[in-house]
């Protein structure tokens, strides 16, 4: 994993890789998800995601080529937003695949703004990513029943940056590592570059 701020070499080469553009907690708010995680698991059952792998996807990619790694990094540079908190308040359940989450009651203007401006910068360099609405999530649940949603104590998170990850899948799941780190506030993402 590389440090916030840091620029290093992407990997090339000829492979593809399972891509997406994330927030990437920090200690302190990854303890919190993993917590609200057991919580809502005594609720709404089902399996819980590991610690490790809790994030909230601001784009998706799917396969993408290596070959294709600087030209996404292109489209990180340009975004400008400014460090935000987060207030994950709100857990929601979504019957279709059966994913429980932790959302935010309110969403701040920042993280709508970072979402749309990265999607679309994606988009006009002809990846193929989703036009759907944007709902910010952290899946904590998969294959759980939901029901009821309870009261739930928030999740304060400081995002100061976002990443690239990789999802390599093994026998056990799914592993997500990260790429590259590009810091917010001042100077933006720009400054990772
Ligand atoms: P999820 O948390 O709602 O399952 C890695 O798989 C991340 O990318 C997960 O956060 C997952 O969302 C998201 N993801 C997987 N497939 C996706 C798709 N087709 N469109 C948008 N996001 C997707």
């Amino acid at each position: 994993m590389t440090e916030a701020g840091q620029a290093e070499p992407l990997p090339g080469g000829r492979d593809t890789f399972r891509l997406f553009f994330a927030l990437w907690p920090d200690d302190a708010a990854r303890d919190a998800l993993n917590r609200t995680g057991r919580w809502l698991h005594r609720h709404w059952g089902g399996r819980r995601m590991r610690a490790d792998t809790l994030h909230m996807t601001l784009a998706f990619l799917g396969s993408t080529p290596a070959a294709q790694l600087d030209a996404l990094a292109a489209c990180a540079a340009t975004i400008t937003s400014e460090a935000f908190e987060l207030v994950l308040d709100r857990p929601g359940y979504w019957r279709h695949n059966r994913i429980g989450w932790l959302g935010a009651s309110e969403t701040p203007p920042q993280y709508l703004e970072l979402a749309r401006v990265l999607n679309d910068a994606l988009a006009a360099a002809g990846f193929a990513v989703d036009a759907r609405p944007h709902v910010p999530h952290v899946t904590l649940l998969r294959k759980s029943a939901g029901g009821e949603a309870p009261a739930c104590s928030p999740v304060r998170w400081r995002v100061k940056d976002f990443v690239l990850v990789k999802s390599v899948t093994t026998p056990d799941g799914a592993h997500y590592e990260v790429v590259r780190r590009w810091p917010l506030g001042a100077g933006g993402a720009a400054g990772a570059a």
